[in-house]
């Protein structure tokens, strides 16, 4: 089919539905030009909690759409690919976070938004990159369980100062990420300024000029006199790194830097997804209460 009739038919089926289709900064720039928002983790979950809209087609991975049905169970949240998954917060469920919570016992234990249902309704606090720091400073005592990812927790102790017990989890794309390659880049352009994700290795943190979320990375772009940013996260940010800063030029760090899972989600299966209402995801209580608590908590520190 071709792409205009695609985007007429989406379009058509939104309406019928009366959805509200939001996308992941990671995701494929086609899909997110198709948005109504285009946002991270975070901010989607607050737009999916704040549309009226009673269908939301969530374009993310599938971490992201329990999140907004976490926070929204009245409205139907459909995932248009219901095997676009996390690796990283695959690396650990429930149950071994209650044998952590064991070894450790009166420790807080935050963990990061990239991580399963049940593993927040076991957490007291959830946390985004964005906020990560303020979280763990947040969290009561100088001795915090940080799950699932040690390099944004290996960041955030160095932030913070506080005693992290980390779990060893990691994301495959951003780990993908060497300093030879920003080494390289600084080189050829070395009046560009380095920004990396926290999910990056020490190695490579250590080498940026700013580390940041990718809604920081978003906003340093558009106020930063900074005319070349070399960009260390996945390659779908610079989708909207370039269209809203036309003047600038953006150096991923590769052009390998993909994350697969999030790139499943295409236009066919978003118009899929709606002429189906498929994939509907509900998180079951009681998990659902108490994976809310933990994100309510970390909404409410901000
Ligand atoms: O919170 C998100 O959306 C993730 C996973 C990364 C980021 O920095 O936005």
């Amino acid at each position: 089919m071709a792409k205009e009739e695609l985007l007429g038919m989406i379009a058509r089926w939104k309406q019928e539905r009366q959805a509200v289709i939001l996308a992941h900064n990671y995701q494929l720039g086609e899909v997110q030009d198709l948005a109504d928002f285009v946002g991270d983790s975070l901010e989607l979950s607050r737009q999916a909690a704040r549309t009226e809209a009673p269908v939301i087609v969530f374009c993310g991975v599938r971490f992201m759409a329990e999140t907004a049905s976490i926070l929204s169970p009245q409205k139907v949240v459909l995932h248009p690919d219901p095997s676009a998954g996390c690796p990283l917060a695959n690396m650990i469920n429930a149950e071994q976070l209650r044998a952590l919570k064991a070894e450790h016992p009166g420790r807080p234990v935050v963990c990061y938004v990239n991580s399963s249902a049940e593993v927040k309704a076991e957490s007291d606090l959830c946390c985004t990159s964005a906020n990560a720091v303020a979280v763990v400073n947040a969290a009561p005592g100088e001795e915090v369980i940080f799950v699932p990812d040690r390099n944004l927790g290996a960041w955030v102790a160095g932030q913070t100062g506080k005693r992290l017990i980390i779990w060893d989890g990691y994301c495959p794309t951003h780990e993908r990420i060497m300093p030879e390659q920003i080494e390289q880049l600084r080189d050829r352009h070395p009046e560009a300024v380095v920004m990396v994700h926290p999910e990056c290795r020490p190695a490579v943190v250590a080498l940026a000029d700013e580390v940041l979320s990718t809604g920081g990375m978003l906003r340093f772009a558009r106020i930063s006199p900074a005319q070349e940013l070399i960009v260390g996260t996945e390659l779908g940010l610079i989708h909207r790194l370039e269209q809203e800063n036309p003047g600038k030029r953006c150096y991923p760090v590769s052009r390998l830097t993909t994350c697969p899972n999030m790139k499943r989600i295409t236009l066919e299966k978003v118009l899929w997804s709606l002429e189906d209402m498929k994939d509907q995801v509900v998180v079951p209580e009681p998990v659902r209460s108490r994976a809310r608590r933990a994100i309510e908590r970390m909404v409410e520190i901000g």
